[in-house]
């Protein structure tokens, strides 16, 4: 199965988002896959803010190295690129009005993405304020929306669904203090058809139970396992609680 059509085939399932910049060594690398199999986990994610081509290269590769379970990229910027994953989300940060973010890195990697013959899905990607200034807002100097301003929020997400975005990804930025809100992923799907990703500040099962409750397809998870991959252990008796009860 391709990745978007795996994406839109089930609500609630997780990615484990790898900042390569963070990934110590290939043992480290490898003790976090052993244990994102055992949390059933869906997806790996690899990008960052900051990251140069060469840690992509080596993350995505050692990833592939090791584990069957699919590899995404998440760039950060065009040249976050690696041949050997399994499809690339091709990101439009269309809540910033930065043109290097909305087409200038699109722009430049296209001939190489081209290339690669990989599955390429195009994706709405939303800043959420998340209570703190995050290297993602830092970086792609775009302002954030407003947390408490759904109404924009949603149609910035139907404007990237009436643009020919195959997927929406709500992010309130890597270490935010607060997630995006709930309600948010309801109410947009309940206008329009799409796929969504959120991730940002996810530290809890409950926080996990409730993005799953309100229709996310994918669930991202980066900071919390970062500071202790024995989360991965808590997600493991989630997912088998909640496969019990499905
Ligand atoms: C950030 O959605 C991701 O782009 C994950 O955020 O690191 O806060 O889990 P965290």
């Amino acid at each position: 199965m391709d990745i978007l059509n795996k994406i839109q085939s089930n609500t609630g399932q997780l990615a484990l988002l790898i900042d390569p910049e963070k990934t110590k060594n290939e043992e480290h690398l490898i003790e976090l896959v052993r244990k994102a199999e055992f949390a059933l986990i869906d997806f790996f994610f690899v990008g960052g803010s900051t990251v140069t081509r060469k840690e992509i290269e080596t993350v995505v590769s050692g990833l592939k190295k090791h584990t069957s379970i699919p590899v995404v990229l998440f760039p950060g910027s065009g040249n976050q690129l690696s041949e050997h994953a399994d499809a690339l989300l091709f990101l439009n940060l269309i809540s910033g009005r930065n043109p290097d973010f909305l087409s200038g890195h699109h722009v430049s990697c296209a001939e190489e993405v081209l290339e690669m013959n990989m599955e390429v899905i195009p994706t709405s990607y939303i800043l959420i304020d998340g209570g703190k200034m995050t290297s993602v807002a830092y970086v792609s100097q775009t302002t954030p929306i407003p947390r408490e301003n759904s109404s924009i929020s949603l149609k910035t997400g139907i404007a990237g669904y009436l643009m020919g975005q195959k997927l929406t990804y709500f992010d309130a930025g890597s270490g935010a203090l607060q997630s995006v809100p709930e309600k948010l992923i309801s109410e947009l799907k309940q206008k329009i058809d799409t796929p969504v990703i959120v991730g940002g500040g996810i530290r809890s099962i409950e926080q996990i139970e409730q993005f799953k409750q309100a229709g996310a397809n994918v669930i991202v998870i980066g900071n919390k396992i970062e500071e202790n991959m024995d989360f991965l252990l808590d997600i493991a008796s989630y997912q088998k609680t909640s496969f019990r009860a499905d």
